[in-house]
């Protein structure tokens, strides 16, 4: 048989081809024992017979694993599913200014919310600052409270009717009555605080990094896990003072020492849109005007109020995207990480499962060309194969 082999080896190309790969990886003898098996010696008719049905097994699984592997890769090839090479680009919008009031352009600002009609505004600096509530038809401050100098105050959220202001390296957070700005109690935390909002379910926390932290708004305690903020799919930093509008499902936040605002998916971390408020700081604002840092959602016209520290007026834009756009975004951002699953999967399946196909390849070649070839059936048993 082996002598037959080698015939063909020298009359045509492309066996000899397979079987010397056949002979180089050492399977030859074994392949030829697992189609010999343990049989009486054949006549013509029945070893012709044999071959043709044990040849074909080896021949269909053979040919379903090159039509599997195929399918795979031309599906990857041609499929429109894989956007791991379009990464999400964040939108950029450049609201208009619809109202302007006044701002005390003494005022440091560091939070900015809307209750009950009236704006309410943290303000920072040692020894300047304070917390103060503000007419949002004309701007006069009519009511504040100055914090001790020892501490600079930060962000401001409301839960019911209850104010919680953050202190910059202070390290404790301060409980007021939203009416009468009474100081009702503090509570303490780790690390620098920047931003505060809350969405009445729990409060979001920024410290200047690229992550928030949760916030319990039964007992101010801090869940274990962060969120990360990413832009664009890359984590984005100095995340500053927050706001949360209720049921959303978005909180907006403005950079530090930029006059941009981003809306971020609640549950991914994903930013959906950035508000871009350039234009008017050089419309309206003057060189003494420092960063924007001041965003208020007004549930009474779905509107946000925005200023910045020694800002001269408060400005209401519209800011809203929807929350339905930033879950398009997370399905956008869910398709392409299974779709860079899918092809790591692949890689490996054709890495390791294509080489030992090779074999079946070739035997499946072998046998046509030999059963082409080959007018008289060898005849023996396994004991003649091992001899040669
Ligand atoms: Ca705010």
């Amino acid at each position: 048989m082996l002598a037959s082999s080698k015939t063909e080896t020298r009359n045509n190309g492309v066996v000899g081809l397979f079987l010397s790969l056949s002979r180089d990886i050492r399977v030859t003898s074994c392949l030829l024992q697992v189609n010999a098996r343990l049989r009486p010696i054949l006549t013509s008719m029945e070893h012709r017979s044999y071959m043709i049905s044990e040849g074909g097994g080896g021949k269909s699984v053979s040919i379903l694993i090159f039509i599997l592997l195929f399918s795979i890769f031309s599906s990857l090839v041609s499929s429109d599913s894989i956007s791991i090479d379009e990464p999400h680009i964040v939108e950029v919008i450049s609201p208009e200014v619809i109202q302007v009031i006044p701002h005390d352009s003494s005022a440091f600002t560091q939070g900015l919310l809307v209750h009950n009609g009236k704006i309410y505004e943290s303000t920072g600096l040692y020894g300047e600052s304070s917390l103060r509530i503000i007419n949002t038809s004309t701007g006069v401050v009519e009511q504040i409270i100055q914090l001790s100098d020892n501490y600079f105050a930060e962000g401001l959220a409301i839960i019911n009717n209850t104010l919680i202001q953050l202190t910059w390296k202070g390290n404790i957070g301060f409980i007021y009555n939203s009416t009468s700005l009474e100081l009702l109690g503090n509570f303490t935390y780790e690390g620098e605080g920047w931003g505060l909002c809350s969405n009445h379910n729990n409060l979001w926390f920024s410290d200047g990094s690229y992550q928030l932290s949760k916030i319990s708004s039964e007992n101010l305690s801090f869940f274990d896990e962060p969120l990360t903020i990413e832009y664009n799919n890359s984590p984005i930093n100095m995340i500053n003072e927050l706001e949360c509008p209720f049921n959303s499902g978005l909180i907006y936040a403005n950079i530090w020492l930029e006059d941009r605002i981003i809306s971020i998916s609640e549950s991914t971390g994903d930013v959906c849109f950035e508000y871009d408020l350039t234009n008017i700081r050089s419309q309206y604002e003057n060189e003494n005007s420092g960063e924007l840092n001041g965003i208020a959602y007004d549930s009474s016209n779905s509107l946000f109020w925005i200023t910045g520290k020694n800002w001269s007026n408060y400005y209401l834009v519209d800011l809203n995207g929807t929350s339905q756009d930033c879950q398009l975004i997370e399905q956008l951002a869910i398709k392409s990480s299974t779709s860079s699953v899918e092809i790591i999967l692949v890689i490996i399946l054709g890495i390791f499962i294509m080489p030992f196909s090779w074999p079946f390849f070739g035997l499946i070649f072998y046998k046509l060309f030999r059963r082409q070839t080959q007018h008289t059936p060898p005849s023996g048993t396994i004991e003649d194969v091992h001899e040669e």
